[in-house]
């Protein structure tokens, strides 16, 4: 049993930056991996668990569903996670695949290190190198003897791209494309529903999704020395349907001023702080931003709903 893991995760001193450029634009804004530190992570896990929340145990059952098609369709490699979280959804792809080696991206340092324990257990013979960075940003993989000369299938679920605006997303694309130098892509997308259900899933009835926002908050006083009252802001989630997406905020509940490492910032009554937006895609918009990343798309497996949709990405 191996596990490595590389620390490239962003230092403070590039949350200071992130925080005072996203608090400039208008509405205020952060990237929505600022939303992962460890508790962050616990508690997207148990969204995930969330009655209201179906996009994990789909996705889960469509890769288990399907994992025999979908092997044969990538063929053999490494398999590269962007964001492996709890690392729910790979399980069906080691075993049908069975890699060598599996390399696990992700932004929590602690749910990469407990996941890929996790999963060297129930897979000894499989080397894991676990690297904790930004992985939207990662242009190559680091060097590393068990990476060289070797083809990568990246596999991209949980419809994640939808937390980046689409040009951002089709950027992310490009980069992934870089990065896995000819490999395959495979891709998790949530698509466009009912918007009474989709605002359920990201409004849990027990507050899952607002207390995930709300760490932010606490992430922000604690490693920025900043002075937020959590409970100075309400979660609101909506469906923005000029946008096909879901737009995730705190709001501010009164006027009041905030200070962070030397600079004051005031919130008006209502002002939002934007923690996220969840865009969903329905496969001629998958087909289209994939396009214009260099990929197409060649194959795709879908639920019984046709809610949500694994698309094989080839350069
Ligand atoms: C990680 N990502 C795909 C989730 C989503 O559905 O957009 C993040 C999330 N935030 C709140 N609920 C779920």
């Amino acid at each position: 049993m191996s596990i490595e893991l590389i620390d490239l995760h962003p230092a403070p001193a590039d949350l200071k930056q992130l925080v005072q450029s996203g608090f400039k634009c208008q509405p205020r804004q952060l990237p929505a991996w600022v939303l992962y530190d460890a508790k962050g992570s616990r508690l997207f896990a148990q969204i995930c668990e969330q009655p209201e929340y179906g996009l994990t145990r789909t996705e889960i059952k469509l890769l288990e569903e399907n994992s025999p098609a979908i092997a044969k369709a990538v063929g053999d490699g490494v398999i590269v996670e962007f964001g492996i979280g709890n690392a729910r959804k790979v399980s069906s792809l080691l075993n049908a695949i069975r890699p060598s080696t599996f390399v696990a991206l992700d932004i929590s340092q602690a749910a990469l290190r407990d996941s890929l324990t996790r999963l060297a257990n129930t897979y000894p013979m499989v080397s894991m190198l676990g690297i904790c960075c930004d992985h939207s940003s990662m242009q190559a993989l680091p060097p590393h003897p068990r990476l060289e000369g070797v083809r990568c299938i990246g596999f991209f679920p949980g419809s994640s791209l939808g937390n980046f605006t689409p040009k951002e997303a089709v950027a992310v694309l490009r980069r992934f494309r870089k990065l896995l130098g000819g490999g395959p892509l495979l891709l998790g997308l949530d698509q466009p529903r009912d918007p009474t259900q989709l605002e359920a899933a990201y409004n849990d009835a027990a507050g899952i999704s607002a207390a995930f926002a709300r760490n932010l908050l606490h992430r922000l006083n604690r490693e920025l020395e900043a002075d937020f009252r959590p409970d100075h802001f309400s979660y609101r989630a909506r469906w923005q349907e000029e946008f096909h997406r879901i737009e995730m905020a705190l709001v501010s509940r009164c006027s009041q001023t905030i200070v962070i490492d030397n600079s004051t910032w005031s919130f008006s009554a209502g002002e939002p702080l934007i923690t996220e937006y969840s865009v969903k895609y329905n496969p001629q918009e998958a087909a289209r931003l994939a396009e214009k990343a260099g990929w197409r798309i060649n194959q795709r497996w879908h639920d019984s709903a046709d809610s949500l949709s694994l698309h094989l990405l080839e350069p």
